[in-house]
């Protein structure tokens, strides 16, 4: 690979090798099972049809050595969403034509057959897969625009909503629309309900609590019309303002900053509905192996819509009782972790989603490290996250520990996770409480 200065002359480079290298080969399409992954599969797929080429497709939880040796040489292989940390598996594997749109991070060695675009090279500018796949379907389809939807839900998805404005003015247009206010979700849903069942934004006493909810929306003067509230797109300016002062009354920790922002509607089914809540239900489908469906309702196939909202519907029940059992278990605490060893009683495709709820939930302090553990097939998925995204970068403690135990680790500097053998279990448990304890002495 050549050096390139900036993201989109990397983009325009390797989208015509890709041209190229795909005139009469066929390409097989890897991708990654998460809102990002899925829409960049989605819109790789509207690009690929429009250009009629030959290609398959797999949606993969995780990329391992293993699978990537099964991949056809013959083939075009399109990493998206994963691959930045198999390279070497890469090699190993003689894959001969690969191309990888991702945006995690690189240390190891980029091998010759391989052309990259991910902004870790590029300043490490910050877009998600869906955004990198969107400006390189533009290169090479002039209809690409169509997948702009997609693009923005992939972003939303890897919570890089603030740089939306990088994938282009022109995507607002019909199936796209921006407007501010309080960041609960989905906004497009009676506001009473919303705030009843946000666990991802937590509020103390209004939180799971009807009465407190009924009280705090009399304060700022929303009744409800023949027994039904607005959602929060409805409300007026006026409104939104008196029910963000008394949700910040009832939460002196949050800051306005963080309660307001932009909401993005996308029409998806001929239906605006709110961006974060479409992800959601995408990460469901494919967290509950059904990825087959999350790809197809992104590519908006008429009969999916309602299959895709009953597997939404029992993967809220599958996280709720996953939160219960969190409460209850015996947990182990040091200064700045917390340990949850959740073994079989939580499945492992949510137990990064539990993390990451943990993790905004005020019951924690600013920087403490949340690991928690899941059992799957012989092994265990771990997921650390860092409260408040600040403090120590996991992802290097994390390198650090299986070093020692052997394993795979993926992710960011707040957000991290790997897959350990189950006969490890105590072992990295005891290494990664000894690295925590370490890490603050060293502070
Ligand atoms: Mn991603």
């Amino acid at each position: 690979m050549e050096k390139r200065k900036n993201l989109q002359e990397s983009i325009k480079y390797v989208a015509q090798k890709f041209l190229e290298k795909t005139k009469e080969k066929e390409i097989c399409l890897i991708s990654h099972f998460d809102t990002d992954g899925i829409t960049s599969a989605a819109i790789l797929i509207n690009t690929l049809k429009r250009l009629d080429k030959k290609f398959s497709i797999k949606i993969v939880k995780s990329l391992e050595e293993d699978f990537i040796c099964t991949l056809p040489k013959e083939k075009t292989i399109l990493f998206l969403d994963l691959a930045s940390g198999s390279l070497n598996a890469i090699k190993k594997a003689g894959l001969k034509n690969v191309f990888i749109i991702d945006h995690h991070e690189v240390i190891q060695e980029i091998p010759d057959e391989v052309e990259i675009i991910n902004p870790e090279f590029n300043g490490k500018e910050k877009i998600s897969s869906a955004g990198l796949a969107f400006l390189f379907c533009k290169e090479i389809d002039s209809e690409a625009v169509e997948s702009a939807k997609l693009a923005v839900l992939g972003m939303i998805g890897d919570l890089m909503e603030k740089s939306i404005d990088k994938l282009g003015e022109e995507i607002f247009k019909g199936d796209i629309k921006k407007k501010k206010g309080l960041l609960l979700y989905p906004s497009t849903r009676p506001i009473n309900k919303v705030l009843e069942y946000a666990s991802q934004q937590y509020i103390p006493g209004i939180t799971g609590n009807p009465y407190g909810i009924i009280e705090l929306l009399r304060d700022a003067g929303i009744e409800p019309s023949n027994g039904k509230y607005k959602s929060l797109i409805e409300l007026d300016e006026e409104e939104m303002k008196k029910l963000t002062t008394e949700i910040m009354l009832r939460n002196p920790k949050i800051k306005n900053k963080e309660m307001i922002g932009d909401i993005f509607l996308l029409k998806f089914f001929n239906k605006l509905e709110d961006a974060r809540e479409l992800s959601a239900l995408i990460n469901a489908c494919s967290r509950l192996g059904r990825s087959d469906i999350a790809l197809r309702f992104c590519l908006e196939i008429p009969q999916i819509r309602r299959e895709a909202e009953e597997i939404y519907a029992k993967y809220k029940r599958h996280l709720i009782s996953g939160l219960e059992f969190v409460t209850k278990t015996k947990k182990i605490e040091g200064r700045g972790f917390v340990i949850i060893n959740a073994k079989d009683n939580i499945i492992d495709t949510i137990i990064g989603t539990i993390a990451s709820i943990l993790s905004n939930s005020p019951s924690y302090d600013e920087g403490t490290i949340i690991t928690a553990m899941a059992y799957y097939e012989n092994k265990i998925k771990v997921s650390l996250r860092n409260v408040g995204r600040t403090g120590r970068n996991v992802r290097e403690i994390l390198e650090g520990v299986i070093q020692k135990t052997g394993g795979e680790a993926g992710g960011h500097e707040f957000a991290a996770g790997c897959i350990i053998d189950r006969n490890k279990e105590k072992d990295f448990i005891e290494l990664l409480q000894k690295s925590f304890e370490i890490e603050m002495v060293k502070i």
